[in-house]
């Protein structure tokens, strides 16, 4: 195998273009699950897949997967992949580098006269983000089988549109989403190639992460129903202000991760939404969603029964009626540790020192787990910044990435001459 070239130059206008396909304006990055932006945010990847040679297809939820066949195109696949949906405000590496990394790691490959013994294939998750329907990493749930098509079917957006609804308009319909859950023994691994979103690699001057654990992520939802009314009128005392019960549950939140005695317990109320929303109105309704994680779960779980249970008791005392749901309540995953010392490898066949971490955030690796051994290679992000315009890994860190996943995908995949 002559030595691996990877094209940064290439790598970087690819990132450049995918970066303007974006409902906002630049340099801000938005891609909604199935907005007129993601669905061109696919055509540019696909085109980019069937350019360097690799078999294309998609399924019933819009996963799409890109496929090296190799000698022995019957045997498990080794996959890769990422996502390239967007939550709004982001920015243009969270998911991307590890989908226009893939490509660029294959290309490099074959480029280098590498064939593999077994598929090499990337997968482009479906809504690793859980803007649209509150839920992340829908598609590799499916694909794992950790969400029933039943229930993501009737799931609904804001504008009460349903999963169901939305994905045959995307021109996903053609198979039923019973068709998406994997058969056993579909992948020998999975490995991602992701950004850090975090500042322990740049802080510590360290080029590349390899995962051991990622942490549990949950998500809840509240629905408050207050009373309304006139903001003159209505004096406080026979107010049920439903902004406030839900300003109360927010500190709530809050309160449970800074005491639940580990430092690795996170909780946001990233969504907060009143009604009517006059400035001389008395909120009646307002809805909260909840982000509320920690790499051990039994701490994770213990704040969560204590947020549920504020719930209740400040929408007692305020007089507001609320409905209170579990969207995912998740497991950690553990990465493979086979796996782990192959990137490792990898690592230091190329000469970067390599750090072993936690990933804080949440991706498709968590559910890609559950099919078949996984881990991650993260790189560095300036100042551990994320979903937010401002994310920034420069070209040689990518570079890096890019190179330590190639490497690891031609160990796994068995060279050949
Ligand atoms: O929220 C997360 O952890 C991921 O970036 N979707
Ligand atoms: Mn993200
Ligand atoms: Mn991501």
């Amino acid at each position: 195998m002559k030595s691996l070239a990877i094209d940064s130059g290439r790598l970087q206008h690819q990132f450049a273009d995918l970066a303007s396909i974006s409902s906002a304006p630049a340099p801000v990055v938005t891609r909604i699950l199935f907005s007129e932006a993601d669905l061109r945010a696919r055509q540019y990847v696909k085109q980019l897949c069937l350019e360097a040679g690799l078999v294309v297809r998609e399924d019933a939820v819009g996963n799409t997967f890109a496929r090296w066949p190799g000698r022995n195109p019957q045997r498990p696949a080794v996959s890769t992949g990422s996502h390239i949906d967007a939550i709004p405000n982001a920015g243009r590496y969270d998911g991307v580098v590890g989908v226009l990394g893939a490509i660029e790691a294959m290309r490099a490959l074959r480029e280098s006269g590498f064939e593999p013994a077994r598929p090499i294939e990337l997968i482009v998750f479906t809504a690793e983000e859980p803007t649209r329907f509150g839920i992340g990493c829908l598609g590799s749930r499916l694909l794992a089988g950790a969400l029933s098509p039943e229930k993501a079917a009737s799931f609904k957006d804001g504008d009460g549109r349903s999963l169901e609804e939305l994905r045959r308009e995307a021109g996903f319909g053609a198979q039923a989403l019973q068709t998406v859950r994997l058969a056993a023994n579909s992948y020998a691994a999975f490995v991602e190639l992701h950004i850090e979103q975090g500042p322990l690699l740049e802080q510590e001057n360290v080029p590349v992460g390899v995962v051991e654990k990622i942490a549990a992520p949950s998500t809840l939802r509240v629905r408050l129903t207050g009373v309304g009314g006139h903001a003159g009128a209505m004096l406080m005392p026979e107010r049920h202000d439903a902004l406030l019960a839900g300003a109360e549950i927010a500190l709530t939140v809050e309160q449970a991760a800074l005491t639940s005695g580990s430092p690795d317990t996170v909780g946001t109320t990233g969504v907060f939404r009143i009604e009517p929303g006059a400035v001389n109105s008395v909120p009646c309704r307002a809805w909260l969603e909840i982000d509320f994680r920690d790499t051990q779960l039994s701490t994770r779980d213990a704040a969560l029964r204590r947020i549920e249970d504020s719930v209740a008791q400040i929408c007692k005392r305020r007089g507001v009626n609320f409905e209170l749901e579990r969207l995912n309540v998740d497991a950690p995953a553990t990465c493979d540790s086979a796996l782990i010392e192959t990137v490792v490898a990898a690592c230091g066949q190329l000469g970067l020192p390599v750090k072993r971490m936690i990933s804080r955030a949440y991706h498709d690796s968590l559910f890609m787990a559950q099919v078949c051994p996984a881990t991650m290679i993260f790189i560095p992000c300036r100042g551990g910044v994320s979903h937010r315009p401002d994310e920034y890994s420069s070209p040689e860190q990518i570079k890096n990435g890019v190179a330590v996943l190639a490497l690891t995908l031609a160990r796994l995949a068995g060279s050949s001459r």
